[in-house]
């Protein structure tokens, strides 16, 4: 990827045939991403990458298991993180990794909460699985999402998924050699709007603190009340837009404060406006490449970063409501040393 290519997602056309490959097609000026052929969704999230999720198949819910019930259906030989079927519940198979909290679960949920939380504590230790995990989300509108799921040396794991509105299932698989055990939760998340925007950043080990931004059109990162981020967004919302609607204010729903981190922002209802989406490298670690997941407009597309350092800041893209395109950028990576202060005070975008 050279700096300055450009990944666009039209407002029509992905529906469920999200597919990483045609969304990363790279174009030079305004071609149109076209309609992939299979529902899948990419191991994409750099941490999992890095731990090893590269080698392995994604999860996916097409083909020939599509219909059948979770159960007795791990693919031998290959450590794949799938969850075949659609119906919810525990998927089991001989020799798979074992899922200790199956039994207690309820996998018909209904939620008003915005966030899934993806924790041992409550979804029960794993055992015998090889490499993280994966999640999955999947709108009844077509929205995608995707996440790792790292695991200690006794199957902990906590990290948390961003819901969409609405009906939608989310997938939680652990793989070894022998197949796939995993869950599938049917979630209804109720009292919200349906649509909007959702931009998702995460990223894997050894980076501690990333800050996910969704900066008002003519704004600049860390803007105090138009720049969406930690320091404004997250225990409360700016009031963007109409002053007397709060549909049109995002929240930072999910905030990240180590490394193998997600962040989430939502806005439910978008201005006829440009937003800007940037990330910052905001505490310590090592070099390290996030990933970026924008759902708006129909329409699923993601990014990976260039490699980013401490006090570096990555200009993501822009998410324009007016045309309903959404226009990443991999390359624009920005030196913000000489202009830290608790956070980059460049005038950027
Ligand atoms: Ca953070
Ligand atoms: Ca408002």
């Amino acid at each position: 990827m050279r700096p300055g290519d450009v990944i666009e997602a039209a407002a029509a056309g992905f529906g469920l045939d999200f597919d990483r490959r045609v969304a990363l097609e790279r174009v030079a000026g305004l071609a149109r991403p076209r309609v992939a052929s299979s529902a899948w969704i990419g191991c994409f999230v750099a941490g999992a990458l890095a731990a090893g999720c590269g080698a392995r198949t994604p999860i996916e819910t097409d083909g020939d298991s599509e219909g059948q019930p979770p159960g007795g259906a791990g693919t031998p030989g290959a450590c794949e993180v799938r969850v075949p079927g659609t119906a919810s519940g525990a998927l089991d198979c001989p020799g798979c990794p074992v899922l200790e909290g199956a039994a207690a679960l309820s996998f018909e949920q209904t939620t008003d909460n915005s966030v899934f939380d993806i924790r041992s504590a409550e979804l029960g230790f794993v055992r015998g699985n090889d490499g993280p995990g994966r999640w999955r989300i999947e709108g009844n509108a077509g929205q995608l999402n995707e996440g790792a799921v790292v695991t200690d040396a006794g199957g902990s794991y906590d990290t948390k998924a961003p819901l969409f509105c609405g009906p939608q299932t989310l997938d939680l698989g652990f793989c070894n050699d022998a197949g796939t055990a995993g869950y599938r939760f049917s979630i209804e998340r109720q009292s919200c709007l349906e649509g909007g925007l959702h931009v998702t950043l995460s990223w894997g080990a050894g980076a501690s603190d990333l800050e996910l931004h969704l900066v008002r059109e003519g704004a600049h990162i860390n803007d105090p009340i138009d720049d969406c981020t930690w320091t404004t967004c997250v225990s409360s919302s700016p009031n963007w837009g109409d002053p007397a609607d709060t549909t049109d204010d995002p929240h930072k729903d999910i905030d990240w404060l180590s490394d193998n981190g997600v962040e989430n922002i939502e806005l439910a209802k978008l201005e006829p406006i440009r937003y800007g989406v940037l990330v910052e490298y905001w505490g310590t670690g090592g070099p390290i490449a996030a990933d970026i997941v924008v759902n708006a407009f129909g329409a699923v597309t993601q990014a990976t970063s260039p490699t980013m350092s401490p006090q570096t800041v990555w200009v993501v893209g822009t998410i324009d409501a007016r045309t309903q395109l959404v226009a990443l950028q991999e390359g624009a990576l920005v030196d913000c040393a000489s202009a830290w202060e608790s956070g980059c005070r460049l005038p950027i975008p």
